[in-house]
């Protein structure tokens, strides 16, 4: 089975909530940094950003927030460029947060990052936040240089349909010239999962804070994280028994082998 044919060639990352969880305590901070600063008396709250996470993408999160819940503000006559610079703050605001270095990344991403690059496995990230955000989440918690260790990461607006459409990992797919039954996708939360699974992509699920009661049928396993030898994850769900706690690349290949 594992000839270069069939040879797990690339890894796909998500970044929040996968890399690191960023939506509660980052995001979301930012998110209300900048309704203050924009002199708003909004207030996402734990709850209410968690309904709210439903709309990916920080543009259309800040969209339907209006349309649902403070419908006047639909009256402006400068909407969307409204939106953009309030988003654009929000950014700002979330680098300033990753420079803080708050935002751990969470277990075994480091290890299974360092690992992948020394079995010379491509390495990737399909995200719908922006680019600034995930280079200050990167070099934040992996150095300057790490983000030249990617081979592609696709974020943000440079597909115009974000996840669930399978259109960033497509994106992603092309620029790496790979096929879909070369890689796999590590993602948290349902609407990712139906992105890396509309673009045919077997996909390994770590749930986070915001996503463990999600439906993740089709995933080609569950776990609570990727673990480490020191802190083993917990298996949800899998299509097959692993002989080790934490994800590297031999479980990976294994994983992958036994779905194609
Ligand atoms: C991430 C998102 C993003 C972030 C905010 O989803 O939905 O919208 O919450 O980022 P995924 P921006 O992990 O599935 O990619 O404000 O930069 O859009
Ligand atoms: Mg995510």
């Amino acid at each position: 089975m594992t000839n270069t044919q069939n040879k797990l060639q690339a890894v796909l990352f998500d970044v929040d909530g996968t890399l690191a969880d960023t939506e509660q305590d980052g995001h979301r901070l930012a998110f209300n940094a900048a309704f203050k600063q924009f002199n708003l008396d909004w207030n996402w709250d734990i709850d209410l950003y968690g309904e709210l996470l439903q709309v990916t993408g920080g543009k259309e999160r800040i969209r339907y927030y209006i349309e649902r819940y403070v419908p006047a503000t639909l009256n402006k006559s400068d909407l969307t460029d409204w939106i953009i610079s309030l988003h654009k703050t929000k950014t700002k605001y979330f680098e300033s947060l990753m420079e803080t270095g708050s935002i751990p990344l969470r277990p075994g991403v480091a290890r299974l990052i360092h690992e992948l690059r020394q079995e010379k496995i491509k390495i990737a990230i399909a995200t719908t936040t922006t680019m600034e955000n995930v280079t200050a989440l990167l070099k934040s918690t992996l150095g300057e240089e790490s983000v030249g260790w990617f081979d592609v990461i696709g974020a943000g607006d440079i597909v115009p349909m974000k996840k669930p459409a399978p259109d960033i990992y497509q994106w992603v797919l092309n620029q790496l010239k790979l096929t879909a039954q070369q890689c796999i996708a590590i993602e948290d939360s349902e609407n990712g999962l139906k992105s890396a699974l509309a673009a045919n992509l077997p996909t390994l699920i770590t749930v986070s804070g915001y996503t463990r009661s999600q439906d993740f049928n089709g995933a080609i396993a569950v776990l609570s994280d990727l673990g480490e030898p020191s802190q083993v994850f917990t298996k949800i769900k899998s299509i097959k028994t692993f002989d080790r706690g934490w994800v590297d690349y031999r479980l990976l290949s294994s994983l992958f082998n036994h779905h194609n």
